[in-house]
């Protein structure tokens, strides 16, 4: 018999793909956590049916989330992620020798337990010397910390149910504020084929309070359209100008200097939406 998982994208169009099984599913106070096994893309992480990452494209994503800022400013020490609870940001970040401490700020603790246990190629940086571990609400955490990052990921979930809060301007404003005065903030902002207008929205909250903001594109196979958004708001620095020398040393399966540069390269239709 073939199992088959269908994540449903749109009201009008899902992602199929075969299944050989279920490894775990268990309902945690605030969403439905699972991890199940595909042929395409090996073990899956899912939230409420929603795909959040896979064994075989995630390094996509999370070089992208990560490398892009921590590449922008000139010596990134603290870094926090709010949300991204399987650790794929946190293992990235900590390739930057200059940092000396992440925090990870994840409000639900199943997706972190069932990440360890079941995805430990992603969750395995959650060990190291220089990672904080915080299962708390990203929002208030931000909210209450001042000019103490060098570097903010905003590695949240769709923009439903808990992560809704990650999506405002008041969080944005809130993000402005812990940072240091050369920070840089990067957030996850979905598909420009299929969100059009959450993109230009975003943006234009991200917009309000930095006096730099930028959109980058990298392509993920597991989501959506394929085609994926991050919206960048730095206070000073340039998402543009990086040091290669400083990137040579990386190892990375995505992320290279070039790449850096392209992604900021927009489609017109994308550029268009960011564009007043
Ligand atoms: N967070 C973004 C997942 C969004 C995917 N959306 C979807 N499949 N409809 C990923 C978390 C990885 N650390």
């Amino acid at each position: 018999m073939e199992l088959w998982f269908t994540e449903k994208q749109t009201d009008h169009v899902g992602i199929t793909c075969k299944t050989r099984g279920t490894l775990m599913r268990k309902q945690s106070q605030y969403q439905e956590v699972a991890v199940i096994e595909t042929e395409q893309f090996d073990r899956v992480l899912l939230l409420d049916g929603v795909i959040q990452t896979t064994i075989k494209d995630e390094f996509i994503y999370h070089e992208m989330i990560a490398h892009v800022p921590l590449a922008v400013h000139p010596h990134p020490r603290r870094v926090a992620v709010i949300g991204g609870g399987d650790g794929g940001s946190i293992r990235e970040i900590i390739k930057h020798g200059s940092v000396e401490k992440a925090v990870l700020v994840e409000i639900d603790e199943q997706v972190i337990e069932a990440s360890r246990q079941y995805l430990p190629e992603i969750s395995c940086g959650l060990d190291d010397d220089r990672v904080e571990v915080l299962i708390a609400d990203g929002i208030a955490h931000i909210r209450e910390s001042k000019n103490t990052y060098d570097v903010i990921i905003i590695d949240s979930t769709d923009p439903v149910g808990p992560a809704v809060g990650l999506f405002t301007e008041e969080f944005y404003r809130d993000v402005y504020e812990a940072l240091t005065d050369q920070g840089i903030m990067v957030a996850q902002t979905e598909s420009p084929y299929y969100e059009p207008e959450l993109v230009q929205r975003t943006f234009a909250r991200i917009n309000a309070g930095f006096p730099t903001t930028r959109l980058y594109i990298a392509y993920i196979p597991s989501y959506p359209s394929g085609m994926w958004s991050f919206t960048l708001g730095s206070k000073q620095c340039d998402p543009l100008s990086i040091d290669d020398g400083k990137l040579q040393a990386l190892k990375t399966r995505y992320y290279t200097p070039d790449v850096h540069r392209a992604a900021f390269c927009l489609p017109r239709f994308v550029q268009e939406l960011v564009t007043p």
